[in-house]
């Protein structure tokens, strides 16, 4: 029988690489999407898939439209990816990201738990729980210390998913998810950020690249991967959490000149500077996972190295410039 899978924030990153592959393995796709004035469904578009996904109006913030698109659907496997995702703006939307992204788990948990008991639910939790350097790399038991708005409001999400599971039996999972990264990337996040302005500069339509703390390091991998750890999390005899990384940490820094490098531009010194408006009240600076127990549970490695990754994206943001 056809299975149905439920995707919150459809219309992002994640959302969109995820609906494509829950396609290609059979599934009915509900896409939920924050009513606004436009809808936006680029992703779904440049994925070739956007008619092919039954779209839904759900805000995470209304557990009375969450119940009754439950009711509707039915689905087998809810995929809560809709956030404030922008650590940065976190800083300035403190209490709205606390609402999106924190009681927006505990809204949809309790609409799966008073409509849907029977539902997999995947939640998107984050290397942003670790924050400030507790232990090195950074696995499933690594402390928690959230250093910014977005991470205090994720951590909340993690732990009602756990207390869930434990509480009403949900089989319910909080993947882990280190960053990652691929040409649908949203534009004000460091990577996108970067590809899309060397492309513009090798098109001679922009001359610098403005950019906060060049030392933050991160544990870099390619998104198309990432989603389908989601999928084999919820595919477990079991409910568990699973840090999904690369295993590999490398600085923006290091990110700037593998992005020039694929544009065929050596000089990135030229172009880049640095403003402290783009820097945060509180900084996390070193992430680097350890996703053992997600190759010896799930099968799950990651496979592109940063440096494909960072030439993928360029290839993308010059092809977007006409070049
Ligand atoms: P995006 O920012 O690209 O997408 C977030 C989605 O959430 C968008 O579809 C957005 O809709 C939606 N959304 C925002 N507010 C609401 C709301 N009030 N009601 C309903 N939907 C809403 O994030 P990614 O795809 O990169 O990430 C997916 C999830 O994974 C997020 O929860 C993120 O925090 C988490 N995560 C991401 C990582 C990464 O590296 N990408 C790493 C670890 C976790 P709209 O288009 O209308 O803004
Ligand atoms: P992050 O991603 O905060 O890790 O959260 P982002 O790409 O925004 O920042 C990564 C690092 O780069 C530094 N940085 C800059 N960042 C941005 N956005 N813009 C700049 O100009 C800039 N200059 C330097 C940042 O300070 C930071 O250290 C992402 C999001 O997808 C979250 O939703 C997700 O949970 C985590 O990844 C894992």
């Amino acid at each position: 029988m056809q299975k149905t899978a439920l995707i919150t924030g459809i219309t992002g990153q994640d959302g969109a690489y995820l609906a494509e592959l829950l396609l290609q393995k059979g599934y009915r796709v509900v896409g939920t999407y924050r009513r606004t004035s436009g809808l936006d469904t680029w992703r779904l578009r440049y994925l070739g898939i956007e008619s092919r996904v039954l779209l839904e109006t759900m805000d995470v913030e209304d557990l009375s439209n969450q119940i009754r698109v439950l009711q509707k659907y039915t689905p087998d496997e809810i995929y809560n990816l809709a956030a404030q995702s922008f650590v940065g703006v976190s800083f300035e939307q403190p209490l709205l990201t606390a609402q999106i992204t924190g009681i927006g788990v505990a809204n949809l948990l309790e609409a799966v738990r008073i409509a849907h008991p029977k539902a997999r639910f995947y939640q998107a939790s984050t290397s942003e729980l670790f924050g400030k350097v507790q232990e090195v790399p950074q696995t499933e038991k690594t402390p928690f210390y959230p250093r910014s708005p977005y991470g205090v409001a994720k951590l909340y999400g993690h732990w009602m998913t756990v207390n869930y599971r434990e509480s009403y039996q949900l089989f319910a999972c909080a993947g882990i998810l280190f960053n990652h990264e691929s040409p649908l990337r949203g534009i004000e996040f460091v990577t996108r950020k970067i590809t899309d302005a060397v492309a513009r500069i090798r098109a001679g339509k922009l001359n610098e690249l403005v950019l906060g703390n060049l030392d933050a390091k991160r544990d870099w991998g390619y998104a198309r991967e990432y989603v389908y750890a989601m999928w084999l999390m919820l595919q477990q005899d079991e409910p568990q959490d699973f840090v999904i990384a690369t295993g590999k940490t490398h600085s923006v820094r290091d990110f700037v000149e593998l992005a020039f490098a694929a544009a065929g531009i050596s000089s990135w010194q030229d172009y880049v500077k640095t403003d402290p408006q783009f820097s945060r009240p509180a900084e996390v600076d070193l992430l680097i996972g350890n996703p053992q127990k997600a190759k010896d549970v799930l099968g799950w490695e990651s496979q592109m190295a940063l440096d494909e990754l960072a030439a993928l994206m360029v290839k993308e943001d010059l092809r977007r410039q006409g070049i």
